[in-house]
């Protein structure tokens, strides 16, 4: 059976910048997204799509001058982009499951056009945080109606790399410099507000941590402030699927120091253009 969305839902989106949608993808929806996954786990070596975040976190250490012996990593943290464009399995997720629809009815758009994905996989051991960031700075995209459906194919607990959010971040004003993502540092070129040190005060900014099941999904504005803990697990990978959707109101917008290789630069689209084309393909809308 279809799920359909709750107005409390709806509510608790546009409220906060985040809703907790549960039981969203069924068991054979889990398989293909679960399948999705481990193909990426298993090309990690020979992919040259799939980033491991260790490796660039020791990259950052070395540019700061931090002898080898003193690196404090540990485990991996492997980050992919733009699946869909060559995992059937992830494609199929992402267009023909309930998220597209849920998506448009929590948006109150009339179409959902897919903009890109990202998978990260925190196998046990990885000490390595997502540093709290807003989407938007690294995203070629501008608008309102821009959320990520966070998909575990795993059971996430505060151990294994729970998602934090800052409720009602999207309301905030500011648009904030995206960091590179495992460090409060912001990427060169980027424009911007700099995003407060949250990790140093969560109590402050009122952070909350979700648990959540495979199945369920943590929907986020593209504005709302949100990282996640490393695994200190022994025994238990967290890995998760964002799938990107985007509404009516959304337009091309391409700013300086966007990172390579990660979200979709047009060839054709010039900024303030309604997004179109193969690269963000029109998935869904109203009949
Ligand atoms: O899974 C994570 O730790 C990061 C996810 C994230 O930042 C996102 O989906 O926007």
């Amino acid at each position: 059976m279809k799920r359909s969305i709750t107005s409390a839902e709806i509510e608790s989106y546009h409220q906060d910048g985040y809703v907790h949608l549960r039981n969203v993808l069924d068991e054979s929806w889990l398989k293909v997204l679960s399948t999705a996954v481990s193909r990426v786990e298993n090309e990690a070596d020979t992919q040259p799509r799939v980033m491991n975040m260790s490796a660039f976190r020791r990259h950052l250490d070395a540019k700061k001058g931090i002898s080898e012996e003193s690196f404090e990593t540990t485990g991996d943290y492997l980050i992919a982009h733009n699946a869909w464009q060559w995992n059937d399995e992830l494609r199929k997720v992402a267009f023909e499951s309930s998220m597209p629809e849920l998506a448009a009815q929590l948006m109150n758009t009339r179409a959902i056009r897919f903009y890109f994905d990202q998978i990260f996989i925190k196998p046990p051991g990885s000490n390595l945080r997502t540093t709290f960031h807003q989407d938007l700075g690294y995203w070629t995209c501008r608008g309102d109606q821009i959320c990520t459906f966070w998909a575990p194919a795993d059971k996430v607990t505060l151990a294994n790399g729970a998602m934090g959010y800052v409720p009602g971040s999207h309301l905030w004003d500011e648009e904030f410099k995206a960091n590179v993502f495992i460090d409060r540092d912001a990427i060169q070129g980027q424009e911007g507000d700099d995003l407060p040190d949250i990790e140093s005060d969560e109590a402050r900014y009122g952070v909350v941590y979700v648990e959540c099941e495979p199945g369920d999904v943590i929907v986020h504005h593209v504005k709302t402030i949100h990282g996640s803990g490393g695994n200190v697990t022994s025994d238990s990978t967290r890995r998760s699927i964002g799938f990107r959707y985007t509404g009516d109101d959304v337009v091309y917008h391409s700013p300086p120091g966007i990172p390579p290789n990660s979200t979709p630069v047009s060839d054709t689209l010039v900024d303030g253009e309604p997004l179109s084309g193969g690269l963000f393909p029109l998935i869904w809308s109203k009949a």
